[in-house]
């Protein structure tokens, strides 16, 4: 199924001709309005003309989340402040927000993506869909609101709210289809647990939407078994709109990154040399029909690489692999680079293994892991509970190749926060 099935299966040199010209107008549009990035086209001594290819878009000079920290509150406005009719922040863990503004057109269109993706995962007009993401600042409320709304579906802003009151809803309003947090998934899941509920028999859900933090595919595949029904992975930021710039279709096979929208790089975030399809490295992306707020080669500091292959469904735009996490999670520990990601995926393969976990690094890189077991896997023999922790350790080994201490802790035991999961505690740079 299609939303938009020309734009969406674009004959890919019709596709690079496409964002050829869109690029060149957004760089007109930079220099003519946009001081900051006039200053840059000029000491680099680049005309919009001189990139003609895309291989020539490595010329053009990148922006990064500190160039927005700088700028902010609206430094890089391209449009008179009474055309803007949205803002969105993105907080970052100190100081001020990035300010991302929407023209009219800019919501309308980031409503215009997000239908393409709901729909190429199968979603209809008869689905209902419960929003189970912050609305506020956060684009994982509204944007993705507007989306649903578009494509036809019943939508229901629930917002972060109680799981009771999630709960309520989902069985009063035969929830068929969710935008969720992949953590707040899993602990959902624990509470209808204890509840005495069988999500697949007492729920309506069919497709979730999960996205807006790091999740393993062993996470993916433990939502699915438990709710029975589909996932996708859904990846978006507030700098690029917020969620719809690259969602799972119906094959779950990587993310379709909407080209026509935004242009892709995948660069080595080192000597920031260009990469091929296939290879891993950081995301740069360059917004080719925004108004409002234009961003030139922006680095997303997620890495990931494009799948090389196209797809079965025919969408000729790129796919995103699975992300491996944020540059800036990526913890040295006695010199191994770890991501939190690659313990998520050793975790999860335990059945024992409940819906949370904290990394903490402390003293001289002494890394502990803290696992919240299922209440089941508590059976009171302390015997089978060392045997669990023993094996958790060696496959933890074997994956990140150093020995973490591993504690085994009761269901509900770690924090948790409304927003996104926080799983790494660093406290050597406290
Ligand atoms: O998280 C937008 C969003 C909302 C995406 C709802 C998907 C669903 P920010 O708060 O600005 O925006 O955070 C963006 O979250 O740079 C990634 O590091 C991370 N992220 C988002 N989606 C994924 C994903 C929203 N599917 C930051 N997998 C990004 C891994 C993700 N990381």
């Amino acid at each position: 199924m299609f939303w938009d099935q020309a734009s969406e299966t674009l004959a890919r040199p019709t596709l690079e001709h496409l964002q050829i010209k869109l690029l060149q107008e957004t760089l007109h549009r930079v220099r003519e309005r946009v001081p900051f990035y006039r200053q840059r086209l000029a000491e680099l001594n680049l005309q919009p003309a001189d990139i003609r290819t895309l291989a020539e878009v490595r010329r053009l000079p990148f922006t990064t989340s500190d160039d927005l920290r700088a700028i902010y509150p609206d430094g890089l406005l391209a449009v008179d402040r009474a055309e803007a009719v949205r803002l969105h922040t993105s907080s970052g863990t100190t100081g001020k927000p990035k300010a991302i503004f929407f023209s009219r057109a800019d919501v309308d269109n980031a409503a215009e993506l997000i239908a393409r993706s709901l729909v190429s995962a199968g979603i209809t007009a008869a689905d209902v869909f419960q929003n189970m993401m912050s609305y506020g600042l956060f684009t994982g409320g509204l944007v993705m609101h507007y989306g649903a709304e578009k494509v036809g579906c019943l939508v229901i802003p629930a917002g972060p709210g109680t799981s009771e009151r999630q709960l309520m809803l989902m069985q009063d309003f035969r929830t068929t289809a969710v935008h969720i947090l992949p953590s707040y998934a899993l602990y959902f899941a624990s509470y209808l647990e204890q509840k005495g509920l069988r999500p697949r028999q007492d729920l309506t859900v069919r497709k979730a939407f999960v996205g807006a933090e790091p999740h393993t595919e062993e996470t993916r595949r433990r939502i699915e078994q438990i709710f029975g029904c589909d996932v996708y992975n859904s990846y978006g930021l507030t700098e690029m709109n917020g969620p719809g710039v690259a969602c799972e279709c119906e094959y779950k096979a990587g993310m379709h990154l909407w080209e026509d929208n935004f242009l892709l790089e995948i660069i080595n975030p080192v000597t920031n040399e260009p990469l091929p399809d296939g290879q891993t490295g950081e995301l740069v992306l360059t917004t080719l029909r925004r108004e409002a707020m234009p961003i030139l080669r922006y680095r997303t500091r997620d890495i990931t690489s494009v799948v090389p292959e196209p797809c079965r469904c025919g969408r000729t735009h790129r796919r995103l692999a699975r992300f491996v996490g944020r540059a800036d999670d990526m913890l040295i520990i006695r010199g191994v680079n770890i991501f939190p990601q690659q313990v998520e995926r050793v975790l999860m393969s335990f059945p024992q293994v409940g819906r949370n976990y904290l990394i903490i690094v402390e003293g001289l890189d002494d890394l502990t892991i803290k696992v919240e077991l299922t209440p089941a896997a508590f059976d009171g023999q302390l015997e089978h509970l060392e045997a669990l922790q023993q094996q958790i350790i060696e496959k933890l080994r074997a994956e990140i190749w150093i020995r973490p201490k591993v504690d085994l802790v009761p269901a509900g035991s770690l924090p948790v926060g409304e927003g996104k999961a926080k799983r790494v505690v660093d406290k050597r740079s406290l």
